[in-house]
């Protein structure tokens, strides 16, 4: 396969658009379409005036590119995702258009702050975490390198919850992102979808005496598109982002009315409008509802017809082509319903045969998988996906039937363990419907977003299906857009990189490896601490401002950002701050560099010990900040509603990088490669991409402690008592009582005894304890190299310069080569 080729030397289209020609059209939209004045307009009007001066631009390249593609009659990928973390559009599309610096100036001389202007928008915040991150990542490495592709998704009303704090516990507040409508998105009324759910299956005979099943819905919806341009780094191609809104559909279902019974019973059912009001919140753990199940179902088949009408417009009736042209990525199995939705398309609605129709099926779909954690693993009561989608049941049934006949038996003949564990039903009390089983089975690619986490979706998810197939699975390791995670949010270090190396690296992010050449550069490291100590002063204004918390710049500051998850052991932070402030309460000179530990995290708001734990770091920092004795040695800040806004803010300023979940528990992180790519050290386990990030920078600029993989599974094994650790380290034993003390809660003894409790009686699932003192020890090394100012910035200089691996791009490229085989269509 020939390597995508990124055009990073040519200069955008658009980049003849000069301060002067951009401060007209800002004027003109302030007139024309905001109905305003440059005298009375507020900041929020001169936003939207930027945004849709900026939008001629966009829209341009997007006329352009989807004529191109429609031309060409190109093959494309169709990532297909529940969530998209999409964050702001401002600077991301003035940096992708090459319009920023041109726009600053424009904005500067109608006497406007570009940063105020853009804070003016907004999160796009249709996502929960890494997995939603990811999805918005991909699509601008996808138009960056001028890749055919559609994202398809949900229009939620309310993105993820804002979180809030009150008197140190996480409070949720509805997210309103397009209140006021937003200025990215265009209606597309013209290509509506009608879907269908709930109702029976009746089964009819043809004239010819075949047996056909016809599906009597009991409610129609209707989907309405919405567009959002992705516009793809230097005049590239502007993709589509097309997300759906569910409308209660002006057909009446008179089928349904006449078969009696039915208006009662569809009061039991989920009304039109609530299918897109909101994103489920939960990051890990499946919910199991209806609701849910029926989103997913909303925007597959919404997505699928969308598809195939595209496709008929260029090939009518003939379906040969469509595995040619068509390939549709799963993200996660949150869409896996798309596969049975295709079947009952292609067998029911073009009357194709099975086997025709299963054979386009798994040349079409891929899945990836994000997790092996147990709770979030989807599987749907029989009973349910019966009431919502009875046709979909019915052909999932078959095609298990065929799997377990036609591979499984032939493989193991008439070994009923393997048919059970194999089965994409799961039998018991409550039979189940698997997911993933569904999806490895309807694809002809798996895979897994790191390295380590690739090899554990086949040797422990699904081993016998690797049996069957193994050339299905595949590695593809996880990648973050260096547009945004660097070029846009730490532009002091862009330009300096600029200057340095060229500037070819926002596109081709190997070319930093040349700032390995200037690590042991004393000017070069000065400019490079430079930069990172002013990204600090600006966090340390943001942190005064959303904390109250004055810190200073010169501390380390030490962050830890993501979900909040007992697997990310967010506690295992917490508990080494309060050994550390225990030290310096025992030794009042107790000797460490100032280091301020910095968290960002939201927890689902179900998740009772996830609250728990945010509650217990807001009541010790509390403590720790006010407590004279410390002098200033710990600060601990928790900032409210990590969002990717914030992200943006945080990560050029971090010195520190906390990667610390349990050996095999993180698919692979994508935090950790932008911290690194900012120049943090990271203090990591060796799990997910973290053994690969290890890998690149070498073992003397990161902080690797704590089990391994298989040591994770040796103890486990043996059998593991957290009880041992907290009687044989003192030190553990007093912390953990500490907690159950009213030291931190006056007057309320034991409001923190949640971790302690769940370390203990609850078995410390995640092996906190065991790790603990290798954390110790690793964050120790953290403080010695500290202290070693040219050693320091050497590590933090090579870190930036060793992770060129993790540009989404390269994803990219794996998964066009491992699993899409497309090739790129340039647009002039
Ligand atoms: C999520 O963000 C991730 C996995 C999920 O499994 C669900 C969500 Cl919402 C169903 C994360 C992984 O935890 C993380 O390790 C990985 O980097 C990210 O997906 C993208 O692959």
């Amino acid at each position: 396969m020939t390597k995508t080729k990124i055009s990073s030397s040519s200069t955008p289209a658009t980049a003849s658009l000069n301060a002067e020609q951009l401060k007209e059209r800002i004027i003109r939209h302030l007139h024309a379409t905001l109905g305003t004045d440059i005298n009375k307009a507020s900041p929020q009007a001169w936003w939207r005036a930027t945004c849709a001066a900026i939008n001629e631009s966009v829209f341009d390249g997007l006329r352009t590119t989807q004529r191109e593609h429609y031309q060409q009659d190109t093959r494309a990928v169709h990532y297909f995702s529940l969530e998209y973390l999409m964050g702001r559009l401002f600077s991301n599309n003035l940096h992708n258009l090459g319009l920023y610096q041109s726009a600053k100036q424009a904005l500067a001389e109608l006497g406007h702050d570009i940063a105020d202007l853009e804070d003016q928008e907004e999160d796009m915040a249709l996502g929960n975490g890494g997995l939603g991150r990811l999805a918005a990542c991909f699509i601008d490495s996808l138009a960056t390198m001028n890749l055919p592709a559609v994202g398809y998704g949900i229009h939620y009303e309310h993105g993820l919850f804002q979180q809030e704090f009150q008197a140190g516990r996480q409070i949720e507040r509805p997210d309103s992102w397009r209140e006021y409508g937003n200025p990215w998105e265009i209606c597309r009324p013209e290509s509506v979808q009608e879907i269908s759910v709930y109702g029976y299956v009746e089964t009819v005979y043809d004239l010819q005496g075949r047996m056909k099943k016809v599906w009597h819905p009991g409610r129609i919806i209707k989907g309405v598109p919405w567009d959002i341009p992705v516009v793809g780094y230097h005049g590239s191609s502007v993709n589509v982002l097309r997300l759906w809104e569910s409308r209660a559909s002006d057909f009446f279902n008179w089928d349904v009315f006449n078969s009696g019974g039915y208006v009662d019973a569809s009061r039991e059912n989920i009304e039109a409008e609530t299918i897109s009001k909101v994103l489920y919140p939960n990051d890990e753990t499946e919910a199991g509802k209806e609701l849910r199940l029926i989103q997913q179902y909303f925007f597959c088949s919404c997505s699928l017809k969308d598809i195939i009408r595209r496709y008929k417009r260029a090939h009518g009736d003939d379906w040969s082509k469509f595995p040619e042209q068509v390939v549709i990525q799963l993200n996660d199995t949150h869409p896996a319903v798309a596969i049975p939705e295709l079947m009952r398309i292609l067998v029911d609605r073009a009357d194709m045969h099975w086997d025709e129709a299963w054979g386009i099926c798994q040349q079409v779909f891929a899945y990836t998988n994000h997790t092996l954690l147990p709770e979030a693993l989807e599987s749907w009561s029989v009973r349910m996906f019966e009431k919502v989608l009875p046709r979909h049941l019915e052909i999932i049934y078959e095609i298990n039937r065929r799997f377990l006949l036609e591979q499984v038996d032939v493989r193991w003949p008439g070994d009923n363990d393997k048919k059970r564990k194999l089965s994409i039903i799961e039998e018991g009390h409550e039979p189940m419907v698997r997911m993933g089983h569904l999806s490895v089975v309807g694809s002809f690619r798996v895979n897994g977003v790191a390295e380590v986490h690739s090899k554990l979706v086949q040797s422990d998810l699904f081993p016998e299906m690797v049996a069957l197939w193994p050339e299905k699975f595949t590695n593809v390791t996880n990648g973050v857009t260096p547009r945004r995670w660097l070029k846009a949010c730490n532009p002091r270090l862009s330009s300096m990189l600029d200057r340095l190396i060229g500037s070819d690296w926002p596109t081709d992010l190997k070319q930093l490896s040349k700032l390995a050449a200037h690590a042991d550069d004393p000017k070069v490291q000065d400019d490079f601490m430079a930069i990172k100590q002013q990204n600090k002063a600006d966090l340390a204004k943001v942190i005064q401002d959303l904390t109250g918390v004055a810190v200073d710049p010169a501390a380390i500051f030490d962050i830890q950002i993501k979900r909040l998850h007992e697997y990310k052991r967010q506690h295992l932070n917490l508990l080494h701050i309060l050994a550390l402030y225990r030290r310096i309460l025992q030794n009042p000179d107790y000797d460490m560099v100032p280091r301020v530990f910095i968290f960002g995290a939201k927890a689902a708001p179900g998740y009772k010990l996830a609250k728990e734990i945010i509650y217990a770091i807001n009541k010790v920092a509390e403590k720790i900040n006010h407590d004279k004795r410390v002098k200033d040695r710990i600060k601990v800040v928790f900032m409210p509603n990590y969002r990717v806004t914030l992200a943006e803010k945080m990560i050029p300023a971090a010195d520190v990088s906390e990667q610390i979940s349990t050996a095999g528990k993180e698919a692979s992180g994508t935090g950790n490669m932008k911290l690194a790519l900012n120049g943090a050290i990271t203090v990591g386990t060796l799990d997910g991409a973290n053994i690969e990030i290890a890998e690149e920078v070498g073992e003397d600029n990161i902080a690797i402690f704590g089990l391994t993989v298989d040591e994770v599974k040796a103890l486990r094994q043996s059998g593991y008592h957290s009880r041992d650790y907290y009687h044989n380290n003192p030190e553990i034993k007093a912390i953990l009582d500490w907690l159950e003390t009213d030291y931190f809660t006056p007057g309320k003894p034991g409001e923190l005894a949640a971790i302690k409790h769940s370390l203990l009686e609850g078995g410390d699932p995640y092996l906190v304890l065991a790790d603990f003192e290798g954390y110790q020890a690793a964050q120790q090394q953290i403080d010695g190299w500290y202290r070693d100012k040219a050693g320091w910035a050497k590590k933090a200089m090579m870190n930036t310069a060793c992770v060129g691996k993790f540009t989404s791009d390269r994803s990219i490229q794996d998964y066009v080569d491992r699993v899409w085989q497309l090739t790129p269509c340039k647009v002039d």
